[in-house]
């Protein structure tokens, strides 16, 4: 049996979940920056230690040598979501690069389908390829979806886990689906008041656009005006700031605009 070059056989996967989350992040940015909601809160992955991976493979009776084509999760991602309808969206998301960038191998549905334990997630294995210096690999790789509240949920019971080797005891494991079921709660009663909370998101990634606008315009214009009239629009402008209010802010934003037409004012 051929010893294995575990560090050089885990670059492929160390690249894999290192472009994902690039490409995630891409999508992320996307949203915000067409001021929408993005469904994805936050991206993280890793690529699974050799000691995990032998114990998986242990658990599986999986051969070493097998381990790269029968362990879906060496190379892993987590997506985290809001809401429970956020992750329907990250799903579509990645159904639509199907064929493209990815293929997906397998599904697994725990959102809806709860496991025994009270874990809750949505899980894809898809095959991605990885391009090295000189050779293209098509390599496994989990992508995990779940709320922030199924996220809590499954840190702490998988730390449990790992505490008691996976023999947890029976009092701990009904506590936890006890937690899990208030998790739960929580990510349904938060979905009621999505609307509402996208509404408080929607007021703050507006006013952070149009402070940048105001930013922008009064930067021009200390170019070009004179200095008194620009302090008193920056008094201004402090005094609205700190009011909040975003019609008046809107007016002051469309007052500096007319000056900087008015002093033909090169936008930089
Ligand atoms: P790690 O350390 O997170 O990588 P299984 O036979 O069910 O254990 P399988 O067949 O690979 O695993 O498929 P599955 O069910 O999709 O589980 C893969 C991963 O999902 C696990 O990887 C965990 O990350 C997560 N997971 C599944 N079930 C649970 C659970 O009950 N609690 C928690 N906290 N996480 C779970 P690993 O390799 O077990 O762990």
């Amino acid at each position: 049996m051929e010893l294995i070059n575990w560090d050089k056989k885990l670059l492929v996967y160390e690249q894999a979940v290192d472009e994902l989350i690039v490409k995630f992040k891409g999508i992320q940015r996307e949203f915000k920056k067409t001021n929408k909601h993005s469904p994805i809160e936050s991206i993280d992955g890793r690529v699974k230690s050799v000691a995990s991976i032998l114990d998986k493979a242990n658990r599986k009776n999986i051969s070493e040598e097998e381990v790269f084509e029968k362990l879906y999760d060496i190379a892993g991602i987590r997506i985290i979501c809001r809401f429970v309808e956020d992750i329907y969206k990250v799903i579509d998301i990645i159904k639509n690069r199907a064929g493209i960038d990815m293929e997906i191998i397998e599904e697994e549905d725990y959102v809806t389908n709860k496991k025994k334990s009270g874990y809750r997630s949505y899980h894809f294995t898809i095959k991605y390829p990885v391009i090295t210096s000189d050779k293209k690999e098509e390599i496994y790789c989990e992508i995990q979806i779940r709320t922030m509240a199924m996220n809590f949920w499954a840190t702490i019971e998988h730390s449990l886990n790992y505490k008691y080797n996976g023999n947890m005891p029976d009092d701990l494991k009904e506590r936890l689906k006890t937690c899990a079921d208030a998790a739960s709660i929580l990510d349904s009663e938060m979905g009621k008041i999505r609307g509402e909370i996208l509404e408080a998101q929607q007021i703050v990634q507006t006013k952070n656009i149009l402070v940048n606008e105001v930013m922008k315009n009064m930067q021009n214009l200390y170019y070009v005006a004179n200095v008194e009239k620009m302090n008193e629009f920056n008094k201004e402008f402090i005094e609205l700031y700190q009011e909040g209010n975003l019609d008046k802010l809107n007016n002051f934003n469309k007052q500096l605009e007319v000056m900087a037409k008015l002093y033909k004012v090169e936008y930089i």
